[in-house]
This record gives C-alpha cells, sequence and structure tokens, in this order.
C-alpha cells in the first residue's frame, strides 16, 4: 500500500482556480507516455507536469477529465490493479485508490477511457486538449471526439472545438503560491547544499561522472526524488560546449570545472551552475575572468524586483558582457557596434534567464502581444550570464582559450525586490577557495 506524498488539497485548489477559465469546458490531460524500454529495463518515470500539478497522480496511463460544474466534475482513467504485474511494475493505486486518494470523484479502467470520455462530452461546448505530445492518445481524442458527434447527431452540431489546455495552465503557474515558494525554497537549497557537497569532493585525477555520483547521493540524502534535469558537468574545454552530455573526462589540475545541477523536490526544481578551480586556487587569468563574470551576475540579480522587464535583463547582460569582451581583448571596436552586429554572440549565445518551477524551463509566456513581460512577484526565474571561448579559437588571447565560465542563481520576485533562492552554493572566490577538495 502506498499514500500519496502530497495533500489532494493542494491540487484541489489548482483545479478550483482553473475552473472559471474553462467553463461549459471539459478539460482532457493523458499521463506522460511510458519511456522506451531497454532489454526490460524501465527508465525511471516522471508524470506529465500539468497532469501531476491538477492532480498529484504519478503512474502512466492515466488521463484526468476535467469538466467544472458538471457531475461528476473530476474523473480519471487509470491502470487497474493486477497481482501479477504488480509484483513486476510495483503497487498501482487503481480506480478504487484514485478516488480514495486522491479526491478525485470518479475513476474508471484507462480501457474504459473512449467509451465514457464520449458520454462525458455531450453537454460541454468545447475541449481542452493538447495535440502532438502522444500520437497514440490523439488517435483516442480522435475516435472519442467522433463517437461523442455521432451520439448528438440530432443536436446538429458537429466535432467539438479543441482548444489547446497548456497557455491556461502555464499561465497558472507563473505565479508562484505561498506552498510553491516553500517547495522552490527547498528545492534552491538542497540543489545549494549538493553544489557545495561536490565543491568538497573535487580534486584533480577524479572523473566528471564521479562529481554528478556526488551530487546525485547528496540530493537524494536530502530528499529530492531526481536530478531536475541533465547533469553537466563540464571540466577545463568542455565547459565551453553549452549542453556537453559526456561527463565522462578525467579533472585536470589547473583547469576550471563549471557544473550545472538542479535538485528536484516534489516536483519543482533547482537550477545551479557554479564554474571553479578544480586544484582549489584560481589563477589570476581565471580569477580576473570569473570575478567580472561574477560582478555582472550580482548586479542582475539586484536589479530582479517587479516591473523589471525580461529584456531589459538580457540587455544589461548582452551590454556587461561585450564590455567585458573589449576588456578581455576577444573583441575589437565599440560597444555599440559589437551589440549591433551581434558578433558577441560567439561567445555569449544564450539567454540570461528563463523561468523555474514545476519544469526547468518552466511553462508561462515571458512576450506577451510582442511586449517584453514586466516581472510580478511569486514568479521565478533564473539569473545566468555566462562567457565561453573554445579552445580553437586562435583570434582569442592565447590565456584565455578554452575557458568556459557561467554563474547561475534562482530568484523569486517578491513584492518589493528579490529572494536568492539558491545562496547555499558558493560562489565568491575566497568562499570557493576556502572549501574546494576539503571534504
Ligand atoms: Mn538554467
Amino acid at each position: 500500500m502506498r499514500t500519496p506524498q502530497i495533500h489532494p488539497k493542494i491540487f484541489a485548489e489548482r483545479r478550483a482556480r482553473l475552473a472559471p477559465l474553462i467553463s461549459n469546458s471539459a478539460l482532457i490531460l493523458p499521463s506522460h507516455p511510458e519511456m522506451i524500454r531497454n532489454h526490460d529495463v524501465h527508465h525511471p518515470y516522471r508524470q506529465d507536469t500539468n497532469l501531476y500539478y491538477l492532480t498529484g497522480f504519478e503512474e502512466p496511463e492515466s488521463i484526468l477529465v476535467f469538466r467544472p460544474g458538471k457531475k461528476p466534475e473530476t474523473v480519471m482513467f487509470v491502470r487497474v490493479r493486477d497481482v501479477e504485474r504488480e509484483t513486476w511494475d510495483g503497487f498501482r493505486y487503481g480506480p478504487e485508490g484514485v478516488v480514495r486518494q486522491f479526491g478525485i470523484e470518479a475513476a474508471y479502467p484507462i480501457s474504459e477511457f473512449e467509451n465514457m470520455t464520449s458520454d462525458l462530452l455531450l453537454d460541454v461546448d468545447k475541449v481542452y486538449y493538447t495535440l502532438f505530445k502522444d500520437h497514440e492518445c490523439d488517435e483516442r481524442m480522435a475516435r472519442t471526439l467522433l463517437s461523442t458527434k455521432s451520439k448528438r447527431r440530432r443536436s446538429g452540431r458537429g466535432i467539438l472545438p479543441i482548444y489547446d489546455s497548456y497557455p491556461l495552465i502555464g499561465e497558472m503557474r507563473v505565479r508562484k503560491t505561498d506552498y510553491e515558494i516553500e517547495v522552490l525554497r527547498k528545492a534552491g537549497h538542497v540543489s545549494g547544499k549538493a553544489h557545495e557537497a561536490v565543491m568538497r569532493a573535487t580534486r584533480p585525477g577524479l572523473n566528471e561522472r564521479y562529481l554528478q555520483g556526488v551530487f546525485i547521493k547528496e540530493i537524494m540524502s536530502m530528499g529530492a526524488s531526481r536530478e531536475g534535469y541533465g547533469t553537466i558537468v563540464a571540466a577545463g574545454p568542455a565547459a565551453t560546449t553549452l549542453h556537453y552530455v559526456f561527463n565522462d573526462q578525467p579533472l585536470n589540475a589547473g583547469e576550471l570545472l563549471l557544473i550545472d545541477a538542479g535538485a528536484e523536490v516534489d516536483y519543482y526544481t533547482g537550477d545551479i551552475t557554479r564554474t571553479y578551480p578544480i586544484s582549489g586556487k584560481f589563477t589570476d587569468v581565471q580569477a580576473r575572468l570569473y570575478g567580472r563574470v561574477l560582478e555582472l551576475q550580482k548586479h542582475l540579480i539586484n536589479m530582479v524586483k517587479p516591473g523589471l522587464r525580461y529584456l531589459d535583463l538580457q540587455e544589461t547582460t548582452v551590454e556587461g558582457l561585450i564590455e567585458i569582451m573589449i576588456a578581455e581583448k576577444l573583441l575589437k571596436g565599440s560597444k555599440d557596434e559589437i551589440k549591433s552586429s551581434g558578433s558577441y554572440k560567439k561567445y555569449y549565445p544564450h539567454g540570461v534567464s528563463h523561468l523555474l518551477g514545476s519544469d526547468v524551463h518552466d511553462a508561462g509566456l515571458v512576450e506577451v502581444n510582442g511586449q517584453s513581460r514586466p516581472l510580478e512577484s511569486g514568479m521565478c526565474l533564473t539569473i545566468e550570464p555566462g562567457i565561453y571561448i573554445p579552445s580553437d579559437d586562435t583570434s582569442a588571447p592565447e590565456e584565455l582559450r578554452g575557458i568556459g565560465i557561467r554563474i547561475e542563481d534562482d530568484v523569486l520576485v517578491t513584492v518589493d525586490g528579490h529572494e536568492v533562492l539558491t545562496s547555499a552554493a558558493p560562489k565568491e572566490i575566497n568562499d570557493l577557495e576556502a572549501i574546494i577538495g576539503k571534504n
């Protein structure tokens, strides 16, 4: 027997907030498709974020049908209990367990989805469903809609119109509730403490993978469910590859290490990047460049408050990094020329920030009607400037080639400013040098 990790009232409150936005409609939300099985080994499963957001239910092969104001209002289709399958794959709640433990009004076997849902759609005007996420489910939806149409033939109405539910739910997820802020604080803290442990474990001769192992051990021991995204442990020139995935090279003395890793706690994730010397002491060149990026990163964090536009953050980042590039003799010319030509992108090709929440690149818009959106209290975002000089870039000063630096923290917008959620991860040069390799 299992019990849900989070109280069902959290999810009922979310459905209640969504309800007025979709009156006279049915929202149909399927689970994330099961991962490909490799030689009968199951990959770890993570529920579709929106389905989890509205139900707290974590099993695959499940679908929510939510019809605000109708009876029953919440219906789920789930896997039935099965002694043999559960022996292999583990516990299932089954329809009875879903009703008993998740506050869902009615639940049925997943095999009943088409037949029963075509009836549940008889008295709604439209359907919220997101196409092209799961081909198989799209086909079931098409058959269901066709069946509803033929069941209400005499009404003279055609196939129910389909609207995408993602923008609606995404908008709900943009401003975090007090509960979500608490969980995000924990995710930021756990991520930060794990980064500190990795710093203490860092020394030349180890493999990148070893440090990933330390990170996972630390976050899990503090209650995280999993890594929030693919961890990047990039030693030396690998740090100039933005989405480095191999994590299998040795750590060499004298080089920098870039680690981008976050812990997921109760479906909310931290997202932190730190860059520091493998041997525990910055060289003069490393300290100079790192210090400049750090100063800019702290300036950007201090800008965060309600009303600040995303665009302003990005512009300030680009201007700050161009100044660094000119000072470091990476680029020639005036700031304006470099900015308008975009030549800085050679060393800084990404955005400075993204929204953060249940997904590492969280749902919600940062542009509305073509305008950059002002920040509002309750939003959570990353601040992550970086500079990356490829090792084969012969136009760059030799001392800088192969250096990649990114510094990333998670910041909550508060009523009158901001709160850094990831301050448990050291980033000042003195603090880093005091702990690297010292566990
Ligand atoms: Mn990030």
